[in-house]
């Protein structure tokens, strides 16, 4: 039965992807000032795709950042400068892969070669062959959609790799990566950085009394208020069953000392409510600020000898 929903839910991605391989028409802006020639590259398209005109490079470069295929920019209008605009549309971080198509006349021919350096992707010579400017459109279209939808998959793959499902944090993968530029700014630049691991106290009684998945929505609740309490610059990460293991940028042990034991704080300090149940969680924590040198496993063995020493301590402490 199992297999049958993943065979199912397989061929429901396999279906996304062609759909968007196969996709043939989308969103074309044409920037252009002349409406005569507006027109006559509208009419050609637009059988096809959804063609948008505009006069105003300003207005044409928001309408682009909002989302459109591929553009279509006039080389020499009265108002602009093709390939100006050409440059500023690079600048968006939302059309840094959008094809670019420039038109232009036989004696710009010396401007047209230079748009390549700006990033357009193709060029148009007037007068404009009908069938040929429709073919470009659509093959560098295609080439996008294609872009796309590797790239979707892409970020829909890594996201399942290097995420837990359970509380939307990092997973250990995650966090294995992540601290590595953490390492290499301790060696190259002498920042410091600590990391920490907390671990839900007796949370094996509270499993067996409570059901496990009431335990499930505490580590939910648990794993919201470390990353809600902690900086944004801050790794976050589910490491195991019920350990997050935390990496602390730019801090030294006693300034990560003093954020696990706010964050501790704050956990034991307000009930987690579940079915209507108001539960008192606590966490121990262990932390280390990383030495120069040091390998990821050793670190992680004195944060490990932290939090034992906390366990063995009473529970509900952090120390280093
Ligand atoms: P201590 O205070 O020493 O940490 O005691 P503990 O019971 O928390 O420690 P131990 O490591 O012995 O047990 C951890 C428990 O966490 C065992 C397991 O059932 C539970 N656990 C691990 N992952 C999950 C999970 O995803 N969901 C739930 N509900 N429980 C989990
Ligand atoms: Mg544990
Ligand atoms: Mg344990
Ligand atoms: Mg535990």
């Amino acid at each position: 039965d199992q297999l049958l929903t993943h065979n199912h839910e397989l061929a429901h991605d396999a279906r996304g992807v062609l759909e968007g391989i196969n996709k043939k028409s989308g969103t074309v802006l044409l920037i252009e000032d002349d409406v005569l020639r507006s027109g006559k590259v509208a009419k050609t398209l637009s059988p096809i795709h959804n063609v948008l005109i505009e006069t105003d490079p300003v207005t044409a470069l928001r309408r682009a950042k909002a989302g459109v295929d591929l553009i279509i920019v006039s080389l020499l209008s009265k108002k602009f400068d093709g390939l100006r605009v050409c440059a500023s549309l690079r600048f968006n971080e939302e059309n840094r892969e959008t094809p670019i198509l420039i038109i232009g006349d036989p004696e710009d021919e010396a401007r047209l070669i230079r748009a390549y350096d700006i990033g357009v992707n193709d060029t148009l010579m007037r007068p404009i062959d009908k069938q040929e400017m429709l073919a470009r459109v659509n093959t560098s279209m295609r080439r996008k959609f294609y872009a796309d939808n590797l790239r979707d998959n892409f970020n829909e793959n890594l996201e399942m790799v290097i995420s837990d499902p359970l509380t939307g944090l990092g997973n250990r993968r995650y966090f294995d990566r992540s601290i590595l530029p953490l390492f290499d700014a301790l060696e190259t630049k002498n920042q410091p950085f600590s990391i920490m691991v907390f671990d839900i106290d007796h949370f094996k009684r509270v499993n067996d009394i409570l059901g496990h998945d009431m335990g499930d929505q505490i580590l939910k609740e648990v794993a919201a208020r470390l990353v809600t309490n902690m900086r944004s610059i801050d790794i976050v990460s589910r490491y195991g069953g019920e350990e997050f293991m935390i990496a602390m940028p730019d801090t030294i042990q006693e300034a990560a000392l003093s954020a696990a034991d706010r964050v501790r704080g704050l956990i034991a300090g307000t009930p987690i409510y579940v079915e209507g149940q108001a539960l008192q969680i606590t966490t121990s924590a262990g932390v280390a600020q990383v030495r120069k040198g040091e390998e990821l496993r050793d670190v992680f063995k004195r944060a490990d000898a932290a939090l034992y020493a906390a366990k063995q301590g009473g529970r509900n402490q952090v120390l280093p």
